[in-house]
């Protein structure tokens, strides 16, 4: 009796990973038709190569691009820092983007797969160190 109630507990267990498999690969889909419309093809470009977080250099999705896969904390952005003007969250994370490296001074938090085609005055080109939050 007992390992038959733990089966049933596994089994719905299961069922209900699937199903957050599901609702997550359903968002994706709505996400890319609404992004293959709305944003240049070079934004696309850094998520057709698997990645879940790019950072742009220019407004718009320009520039080059800096990939990461969340959940992904980098606390020191070196050479790259103080230059992002753009950003693509395809993932369920939301990230804090702070001024200095070590998340220090101003923070920037955006949701999950929300994409910025443009950044608040106060934190473009400011974007020094970034981690889940
Ligand atoms: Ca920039």
């Amino acid at each position: 009796m007992h390992s038959s109630a733990e089966g049933r507990i596994s089994v719905l267990s299961h069922v209900k990973r699937r199903m957050a498999l599901l609702g997550t690969l359903v968002v994706l889909t709505a996400s890319a038709g609404v992004l293959a419309n709305a944003t240049p093809a070079e934004a696309a470009g850094c998520m057709e190569n698997g990645r879940s977080l790019c950072l742009r250099k220019d407004a718009n999705y320009g520039g080059y691009s800096l990939p990461f896969n969340m959940p992904n904390v980098n606390s020191n952005m070196g050479q790259y820092q103080d230059q992002v003007s753009s950003i693509v969250n395809d993932s369920y994370y939301s990230i804090c983007f702070y001024e200095h490296p070590n998340y220090g001074g101003l923070e920037f938090r955006i949701g999950p797969w929300e994409w910025w085609a443009t950044l608040p005055g106060w934190i473009n080109d400011k974007i020094s160190s970034f981690r889940p939050c």
